[in-house]
């Protein structure tokens, strides 16, 4: 079943590969756990919810830890257990951002995730779902502590984690209630309120944490790539406005989720370039239309986008950003560290899922 997930990553297949194996010993490990006596009934619940979350992604994030670590040693063969250090660290993201996706399909009312229903949305899971986004988290910890303990850089891989995570879940505490706001006075949102939360809800933990857990397996203070960090969380800004269209122009088929920022009041990236698009009558019928769950709202708001012709402003962006980002990569000094973020760049360049 692991082989078949990563499938979809844009990396090298012998990361991906290696990447993959290593999940089932992770998995095995969380259900030994001397910590607690487990039962049949929640041995299979663990079980369960680990392949039901955990699998299924594009693992984009996981396998940037062994590609980033390949980079920065300047070789494209690790041994066997700086392989599986890189892959246990590309997996403790992918437990962290199933962790975060449990909760945030909860809090945003979706549907679907990676082509099935959300996981609170299945029979017998509900609000269990809460309880199960703890143990994901908690999880990582436990990772973490029986491989890394003993190692100089444990303590700084604990503070990592937790920094971002911190950061996440603020972003995501900025994302939630600024639809107040916005119910209140659609005109509140614009692209400094979203930069602000997509870099925080985003972009630390999805471009940052790869790249700093490949620094510190390579040794590195992570004080000394502020430079690095900036670019990344720029990277990761790019991404969420990605994720922001296809919210609304991805195929669900292909995206593996049903779109719901217009109908959540979202400050999403099509809304902010639609309201400083729109003239009087137009913004009106944004007003008049977004954040409502009725389907013909949406499509009312979904026929003004089209009339500002925001797919076109989507396309501008993209090219913008990736030509900016491509030159603040060349800025910097260090040639792995460039082979790095290039390569992180380019898998996510023009992406449609
Ligand atoms: C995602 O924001 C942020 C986190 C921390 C999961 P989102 O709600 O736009 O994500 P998605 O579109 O995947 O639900
Ligand atoms: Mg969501
Ligand atoms: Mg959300
Ligand atoms: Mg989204």
């Amino acid at each position: 079943m692991a082989a078949a997930v990563v499938a979809n990553g844009a990396s090298g297949d012998s990361s991906k590969a290696a990447f993959a194996e290593i999940y089932s010993r992770l998995k095995e490990e969380m259900l030994e756990d001397p910590a607690f006596e487990f039962t049949d009934e929640s041995l299979q619940w663990i079980d369960r919810m680990l392949d039901y979350n955990v699998l299924g992604g594009k693992c984009n994030r996981g396998i940037s830890v062994i590609d980033s670590f390949k980079m920065l040693k300047g070789t494209d063969v690790l041994n066997k257990e700086e392989t599986f250090l890189a892959c246990t660290l590309g997996w403790c993201i992918e437990w962290l951002q199933a962790y975060f996706l449990v909760l945030d399909d909860i809090m945003d009312n979706s549907q679907t995730r990676r082509g099935q229903p959300c996981w609170f949305r299945v029979p017998q899971v509900g609000l269990i779902a809460v309880n199960d986004g703890i143990i994901l988290r908690n999880h990582i910890s436990r990772i973490l502590q029986r491989h890394f303990k003993g190692k100089p850089y444990y303590v700084d891989l604990i503070d990592l984690f937790n920094e971002v995570e911190f950061k996440t879940a603020s972003g995501q505490l900025l994302d939630l209630i600024t639809t107040h706001e916005g119910e209140k006075d659609l005109t509140k949102y614009n692209l400094t309120v979203h930069r602000r939360i997509v870099q925080y809800k985003t972009a630390y933990y999805s471009f940052y944490l790869p790249v700093a857990c490949a620094l510190l397996l390579s040794g590195e203070n992570l004080d000394n790539f502020g430079d690095v960090k900036n670019i990344l969380v720029e990277m990761g800004t790019y991404f969420q406005v990605q994720d922001d269209y296809l919210d609304c122009y991805g195929d669900p088929e292909f995206i593996g989720k049903i779109g719901t920022d217009i109908e959540d009041y979202k400050c999403s990236w099509l809304v902010v370039q639609a309201l400083e698009r729109a003239d009087e009558n137009q913004k009106h019928i944004l007003f008049e239309n977004y954040g409502k769950p009725d389907p013909e709202c949406v499509a009312k708001v979904k026929d003004l986008y089209k009339e500002l012709n925001l797919e076109a402003v989507f396309h501008e962006y993209e090219r913008e950003s990736y030509n900016k980002l491509i030159a603040d990569i060349e800025a910097h000094p260090n040639k792995a560290v460039q082979n790095v973020l290039k390569s992180f760049l380019h898998k996510i360049y023009k992406r449609q899922k």
